[in-house]
C-alpha cells in the first residue's frame, strides 16, 4: 500500500490524487500542514530533503518527490503515459512547461492569495505573476483549439499536470472567461472515470 503525504488544497498534491483515483491505486493519504512547517521537520526531510509535498512512500525505504516524477512513476504501463518515444517526450515537454512557465505564476499567485490571504507585503509579487500566468494560458488555449487533450484524443499525465492549477486559476486572480478552448478541455477532462473535484478547503 502506497502512502501519499500531501495537502488536498495543493495542486501539486491533487495531481497525484487524481492519477491514483483514475488508476484505482490503493493508497493511504497523510495530511501535511505546510503552514505549520510540517515539511521542515527532520523526519519529513528524511523523505524529501527539499522539504516539499507531495511525497510518496513506495515501501522498502523508497520515497519519491516532485509531483510530475510521481505521475510518471504511477502512469508507466497505462494509457496515461504513451509507449512511443516521441509521445513520451511530448508528455515531458508539457510537464516541464507546467513547472517552468505555468506553476511559478499561476500556483504562486494562488498561494499568496488563498493560503496567505494576500498580505500587503506580497501584493507587488502577486501582481507581478499575472503577465506570466496569462502568457502560459495563451499557449495552452492555442494548443487546445486543435487538440482535445494535450497529446490528442487520449488524456495523459500531461493533462493532469496542467489541469491541477489551471482549473483553480481564478483563486490566483486569473480570469479564464476568454479561454474557451481551456474551458472545453476542463469539461472533457472532468468526464474521465474516477475524476474527483479538488477540495476548496481542508476538512
Ligand atoms: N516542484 C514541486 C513543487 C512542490 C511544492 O512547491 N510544494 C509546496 C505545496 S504546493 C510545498 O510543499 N511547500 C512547502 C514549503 O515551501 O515550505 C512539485 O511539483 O512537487
Amino acid at each position: 500500500m502506497y502512502t501519499v503525504f500531501g495537502d488536498m488544497l495543493s495542486g501539486n498534491c491533487y495531481k497525484v490524487k487524481l492519477l491514483v483515483q483514475f488508476l484505482d491505486i490503493p493508497h493511504r493519504w497523510v495530511h501535511v500542514d505546510i503552514l505549520a512547517n510540517e515539511t521542515h521537520t527532520e523526519d519529513f526531510q528524511q523523505m524529501n530533503p527539499n522539504a516539499r509535498i507531495p511525497v510518496v512512500a513506495l515501501g522498502d525505504d523508497q520515497y519519491l518527490w516532485e509531483s510530475n516524477a510521481i505521475l510518471n512513476y504511477f502512469a508507466d504501463g497505462t494509457t496515461f503515459l504513451p509507449q512511443d518515444k516521441y509521445q513520451r517526450a511530448k508528455v515531458l515537454q508539457w510537464q516541464f512547461f507546467e513547472q517552468y512557465s505555468h506553476e511559478p505564476y499561476i500556483a504562486t499567485a494562488r498561494y499568496i492569495n488563498k493560503y496567505l490571504g494576500l498580505p500587503k507585503e506580497r501584493l507587488a509579487e502577486y501582481h507581478g505573476k499575472q503577465a506570466g500566468g496569462y502568457q502560459a494560458l495563451g499557449v495552452m488555449d492555442k494548443h487546445l483549439a486543435d487538440n482535445q487533450f494535450f497529446l490528442g484524443t487520449q488524456a495523459t499525465i500531461a493533462d493532469i499536470s496542467l489541469y491541477a492549477y489551471t482549473h483553480v486559476a481564478d483563486e490566483g486572480g486569473f480570469d479564464l472567461s476568454a479561454y474557451t478552448h481551456i474551458q472545453r478541455w476542463f469539461r472533457d477532462f472532468e468526464t474521465i472515470p474516477g475524476y474527483i473535484k479538488m477540495a476548496r478547503e481542508n476538512a
